[in-house]
């Protein structure tokens, strides 16, 4: 009976999870790894020798590949050099706090094992393993939290999934696809790896409220704890919101809000797309990000033999070394209260304390105007005696201001973004 007891205050108390309570690590995290991987990563963006310029994991829709073809290249698929142990590593190198996968893109395959449909890398390829299961394992093991990106209307696999018009006839019966795909194969993600943070949902079409209702009952269901992502549909309110792919909001969006975005200029791997933004560019994205309140979701896109670029690792390595002596700015943190964009940088702010994030160093003293409450310290946040800079605070009159004068160091402390702490009073 005590156990019967037990189990039933299990399901109450999860039931009744708050928002709040749902939401924390993901405003802890600030900062997750996206990862495009798919059968896509075969073609690599060329197909029958012609280069296609979009995005990669959108070649079979771009170059009109028919289902019967591209299936094939499941046959062709065989990621053996996969590590789910190098995948976290590489996040986590990062200071990434959490990972995101394609467990079913437009495409229609599934990157794990699926009774709802056999177009898996379980059945369909030589393979035979399931990788989703292999990296929600690692993550387990490693306390990183595991989410999974589904595509629940376009699939251009299915017949009354949506998008594909090049095999398909116009009418579907998307309500059937709905309930023999997308449904059975939530409840087996839900159910077969252990706790998922979220499910990320992408790009609605044609989705009724009530269908979009039934995927989140759905995920409430099975895990009330897991997040629903932005992007579901129906006008279906989510746990919070995703901007455009790369797009930074000018200033703060009310509530929580991520962006999911690219290393280069695609998702899914594509051989010749080498556009990489520097580390600099990345970490002051990420600052950016963070000084609005939002998180980053930044993308890898997977070789078919199953690694991450080197580029890509070599990159994130060099964010991750930041992070390592800058994380205290970013993870928890809130948005800035003054809420403009400087041209000096950004801020990040938590209690007691506000981090200003310079991406240009200034020449000479550093001015900042219009602060509400005392300074009591200032220091350089990668100098671990916390040494003091010198600082001097006056009441403008003519601008009704307080302006705050910094005596910086002639020379920026990091070449990326350097992060000055001011110990202030009250929050
Ligand atoms: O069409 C997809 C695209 O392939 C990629 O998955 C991105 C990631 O945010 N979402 C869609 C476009 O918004």
């Amino acid at each position: 009976l005590p156990l019967v007891l037990l189990m039933l205050f299990k399901s109450a108390s999860a039931q009744t999870i708050t928002q709040d309570q749902r939401m924390q690590w993901w405003r802890d995290a600030r900062f997750g790894m996206f990862i495009h991987w798919g059968l896509y990563s075969i073609p690599a963006g060329e197909w029958k020798g012609k280069e296609y310029p979009q995005i990669g994991e959108w070649i079979m829709k771009n170059a009109r590949i028919p289902v019967a073809e591209y299936s094939e290249l499941a046959k062709q698929f065989n990621p053996v050099k996969f590590d789910p142990k190098a995948f976290v590593a590489t996040a986590k190198n990062a200071g990434m706090k959490y990972i995101t996968i394609t467990s079913k893109h437009h495409d229609g395959f599934a990157m794990f094992k699926s009774n709802a449909s056999p177009f898996n890398i379980v059945d369909a390829t030589p393979y035979h393993k399931d990788i989703i299961k292999q990296l929600a394992d690692e993550c387990h093991r490693q306390g990183i939290k595991i989410c999974f990106y589904y595509s629940q209307s376009r699939d251009w696999h299915e017949p009354n999934g949506l998008d594909n018009d090049w095999d398909f006839p116009k009418e579907r019966n998307f309500q059937q696809y709905l309930d023999t795909k997308v449904k059975p194969q939530l409840t087996e993600l839900l159910t077969n790896y252990g706790e998922i943070g979220m499910i990320w949902f992408d790009t609605p079409m044609s989705i009724s409220k009530d269908q979009a209702q039934s995927l989140k009952d759905l995920v409430r269901k099975l895990q009330p704890a897991c997040i629903i992502s932005g992007r579901l549909g129906g006008g279906v309110e989510t746990d919070y919101q995703s901007t455009g792919d790369n797009v930074i909001p000018a200033a703060t969006i009310p509530g929580d809000w991520e962006v999911p975005a690219t290393l280069n200029n695609t998702w899914g791997y594509k051989k010749n797309d080498h556009a990489w933004k520097s580390p600099g560019e990345l970490t002051r994205l990420l600052f950016d990000i963070a000084s609005k309140g939002g998180n980053y979701l930044l993308n890898v896109g997977p070789t078919s033999e199953g690694v991450i670029p080197e580029e890509s690792v070599k990159i994130l390595a060099r964010v991750g070394g930041w992070m390592k002596v800058n994380n205290e700015a970013i993870y928890s943190s809130h948005a800035s209260p003054f809420n403009v964009e400087f041209d000096w940088g950004n801020i990040t702010s938590k209690p007691g304390k506000l981090y200003l994030g310079f991406y240009n160093w200034p020449k000479g003293d550093f001015y900042l105007e219009g602060l509400k409450t005392k300074v009591k310290k200032i220091y350089l946040l990668s100098d671990p005696a916390k040494k003091p800079l010198t600082f001097k605070e006056s009441y403008v009159k003519d601008i009704d201001h307080h302006r705050l004068q910094i005596t910086l160091p002639k020379m920026a402390p990091d070449s990326m973004v350097s992060v000055v702490v001011m110990e202030i009073d009250g929050k």
